[in-house]
């Protein structure tokens, strides 16, 4: 694994739980982290349960008891190492969103489809896919319950930097993470939609804002140049993403979709929530009632219609009779476990996991069709490529 941080934790749980859960034809050994401060990846080493700790991402690729490697980097590397482990024969899993720009994310799609005819397989970690609600959701979508969608409505909320005095962390850098709430949270809303209705977005009308313009630097502000001295003398420097986006879109089955990406919805914290409206039904899906699914059935008679509640644990819901009885609830680290589950096996039985760096190129076609968008200023733009 490559990056130690909140995503190489959660991965790392994944990795030292999936083959005590889940039955599978391979097991995962946690071989080495890597990371670019010798200390501090021992340190996560020992925390996260890596055998080794190791500084240089090469040689880790160089190696023969090397198998995978999980990309878990700031998206400004995950080309870069993505890329150069495909090419030395090492399955890749990369987090999100899989690149900075559509051309990296095309030539990883280069590299993955390369890499493929020889049997080195590739995907992408969009983990909200793998919560049993939502792919209980996809589920009755593919099975036709909901018949037509006619509305797709998704929204992804956070705060954590509503204060203009947090600090410009690498998440707040365009150079870093490509974009900023579009792409670190919008791109699970448009993978998560895509995935349930089984449906691209084939355009956008969209707009992006950045409220805080100028942040402290961190403490520890490696290569940034302070834009200007604050009113304390501390340094700052400039905000070079977007704080919130907000987007319409088409659907390729006609529908209608409505996403908002935001860091400043004041009090939401992870508030990941989607609704799809069908001609004879709708579901709601809530990340923060994660084991739950709302279904309403319009083809029930009408006294007995209403929105009702699924308790997305029984044995007969994806994932779950691995776990525990129905009712004994799952958590937001769960879906990382089912994630490594589904990679495990797809690349123990050579076939390929999902979803495909492929797939992941459309949500990068996505973000910057938005980004445009919202830089010409709300125009239509198209991400269908010609
Ligand atoms: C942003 O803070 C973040 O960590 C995203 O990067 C993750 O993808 C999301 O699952 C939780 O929030």
């Amino acid at each position: 694994m490559v990056g130690y941080a909140f995503m190489g934790a959660a991965h790392s749980q994944a990795w030292r739980t999936v083959n005590r859960v889940f039955d599978l034809p391979a097991r995962a050994t946690m071989v080495a982290v890597c990371g670019r401060d010798g200390a501090k990846v021992a340190e996560a080493a020992s925390r996260l349960g890596w055998a080794e700790a190791v500084t240089d991402w090469r040689a880790l690729i160089a190696r023969d008891d090397i198998d995978v490697i999980d990309v878990c980097t700031p998206g400004d590397s995950h080309a870069e190492i993505a890329i150069a482990a495909l090419e030395a024969g090492k399955h890749v899993l990369c987090e999100k969103p899989l690149a900075n720009t559509v051309d990296e994310a095309r030539a990883m799609v280069a590299a993955a489809v390369k890499a493929r005819a020889l049997g080195v397989r590739s995907a992408c970690g969009f983990n909200y896919r793998r919560v049993p609600a939502v792919s209980l959701m996809r589920n009755l979508i593919a099975e036709g319950r909901l018949g037509a969608i006619r509305h797709v409505r998704a929204v992804y909320l956070q705060d954590w930097i509503t204060d203009p005095n947090f600090p410009l962390v690498w998440r707040l850098q365009k150079d870093k993470a490509g974009s900023g709430a579009l792409g670190d949270i919008g791109a699970h809303i448009i993978d998560l939609t895509q995935f349930v209705t089984g449906q691209t977005i084939t355009g956008v009308a969209g707009l992006t804002e950045t409220f805080v313009k100028e942040r402290p630097l961190p403490a520890e502000s490696s290569g940034l140049s302070a834009s200007s001295e604050g009113s304390a003398g501390a340094a700052t420097g400039e905000v070079t993403v977007d704080d919130a986006a907000v987007f319409v879109a088409r659907l390729s089955g006609g529908g209608l979709a409505t996403y908002e990406a935001t860091r400043f919805a004041t009090g939401r914290k992870n508030g990941l929530k989607v609704e799809i409206n069908g001609e004879r039904g709708s579901l709601v899906f809530d990340l923060e009632r994660l084991n739950e699914l709302e279904f309403y059935d319009a083809t029930k008679p009408v006294a007995e219609q209403g929105f009702s509640r699924i308790l997305v644990t029984e044995g007969e819901h994806p994932y779950v009779a691995a776990w525990w009885p129905p009712g004994h609830i799952l958590g937001y680290e769960h879906s990382f476990t089912h994630e490594m589950r589904d990679f495990i096996e797809a690349v123990a039985t050579g076939a390929d996991p999902t979803p495909s760096f492929e797939d992941a190129l459309q949500v990068q076609l996505v973000l910057d069709a938005v980004e445009r968008s919202g830089a010409a200023d709300a125009s239509w733009i198209s991400v269908v490529e010609s």
